[in-house]
């Protein structure tokens, strides 16, 4: 495969925006090589301008269950845009999708809509901080909520990969309210609320960590957390950016009988468009601004062509459950193939399935922490990742990011992903 074109492209990107991309994981500074730049989507590949087609297991990080150009997101979407782009004002499509929300997950009565999952954590917390009138929050190592400052220490994610889990530019002053928790460790979580002399405002955790790789919260784990909350009066929150509506309809809760006070969501719920929202008990929301004190505001949320490829995605979801099943089947069959491949060269592999999410490590040891994740063989990923590449298999460019099926990707092209995998594999290890 040759990829001039993307390489002259990324030259070019290079000289007029920091390292040539918008977000840095897009730079492929953990893998081999430079970026392809993409020029359109379609179904399940995607084709980059110097006209190579690649089999998408990044789905725009997430978002894209249907694939790329769903017809009748698509329709949704054209539709609603002739009518206008955005008007600063109330939409009926705000409530419908809101209402779709609430009747979806127990653990929310309201819902408020931004334009990212780093908008909706970020007013998350300040709304959990307002509620409780305590400043200290505790995150986990590895988990990534987005990059506002509170949130930027020890995180997964692109902060990961670039090695710099906590960044300059993010006053101390702030961080020294971020108390770090070890993931799947309830004896660190006590630690923090030990170490909180004012108490703990929240905590907030990705119940299934996507952004150290794939990583769930086991179940003991997330009940204890539960406990722990309740009796301090914190307030739990579910960070499902990543998981909702992905690891299940319901996300994470779908799985685990553990209920947040509150819940975060992203990308997913725009299918493809910018969306973020944070939602959960009455009484904490009843706290926000104009119901309440605790201000947050912005022009473009619930934007009604984000609202309507929402609707649309989540409408076609709940109209076929069957749809988690064969998702989950493609990513277990997927992650079978990979571990049969690492076995037949004698590689070490540890893998993970949650619904429609997959993760694989080059690690001999299983993964329950950032810690443990950070052992995974860096360098063998790099390469299997180039190696995926040029057979026309597009994974995600880091270790610490998670793979997703949409369905649009059939059993014939997760049999030709395997078979890439034993070829790469192979080459590697001659
Ligand atoms: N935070 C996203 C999911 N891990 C990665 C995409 C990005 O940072 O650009």
């Amino acid at each position: 495969m040759g990829y001039a074109k993307s390489e002259a492209a990324y030259e070019e990107a290079y000289r007029y925006i920091p390292g040539g991309v918008d977000s840095p994981v897009r730079a492929f500074g953990a893998v081999e090589g430079t970026p392809p730049f993409i020029e359109r989507g379609e179904g399940a590949y995607l084709y980059d301008i110097d006209g190579n087609r690649y089999i998408d297991y990044v789905q725009s990080w997430g978002p894209l269950i249907f694939g790329h150009c769903d017809p009748d997101i698509e329709a949704a979407v054209i539709e609603t845009a002739k009518k206008g782009l955005s008007f600063g004002a109330p939409t009926e499509l705000e409530t419908a999708l809101a209402k779709e929300i609430v009747s979806l997950f127990d653990s929310v009565d309201k819902v408020r809509f931004v334009s990212s999952g780093t908008e909706a954590v970020m007013s998350a917390i300040r709304l959990a901080r307002g509620f409780t009138q305590r400043d200290d929050i505790v995150k986990f190592e590895g988990c990534y909520h987005g990059h506002s400052d509170s949130l930027l220490v020890q995180a997964g994610s692109g902060a990961a990969t670039f090695g710099n889990p906590s960044s300059p530019g993010v006053p101390a002053d702030l961080t020294k309210h971020t108390l770090l928790a070890r993931y799947n460790d309830i004896e660190s979580v006590k630690r923090c609320f030990d170490a909180s002399e004012k108490g703990v405002a929240c905590v907030i955790i990705e119940p299934i960590a996507g952004n150290m790789g794939l990583v769930p919260a086991e179940e003991s784990f997330l009940k204890a957390l539960r406990e722990l909350c309740d009796e301090y009066g914190t307030v739990l929150i579910f960070d499902e950016v990543m998981s909702g509506f992905r690891a299940s309809l319901k996300g994470a809760q779908g799985i685990t009988s553990v209920k947040p006070d509150m819940v975060t969501l992203g990308k997913v719920i725009g299918a493809g468009m910018p969306v973020g929202a944070f939602g959960g008990r009455k009484e904490i929301m009843a706290k926000l601004s104009p119901e309440g004190p605790v201000y947050q505001a912005g022009t473009l949320s619930g934007n009604p062509v984000a609202m309507a490829a929402g609707l649309a995605s989540l409408r076609k979801l709940k109209a076929d459950p069957s749809i988690y099943v064969m998702l989950g089947e493609k990513a277990k069959r997927l992650m079978e193939g990979f571990k049969k491949a690492a076995e037949a060269v004698e590689v070490p592999m540890v893998t993970e399935v949650r619904g429609s999410m997959f993760g694989f490590f080059f690690s001999d040891k299983s993964v329950k922490n950032f810690d443990d994740a950070k052992e995974n063989d860096q360098a063998l990923f790099a390469k299997f990742h180039r190696g995926m590449l040029d057979r026309g298999i597009y994974l995600a460019c880091s270790s610490f990011e998670t793979g997703f099926i949409s369905t649009a990707i059939s059993d014939e092209m997760i049999d030709e992903t395997i078979k890439a995998a034993y070829e790469t594999l192979g080459e590697i290890r001659n």
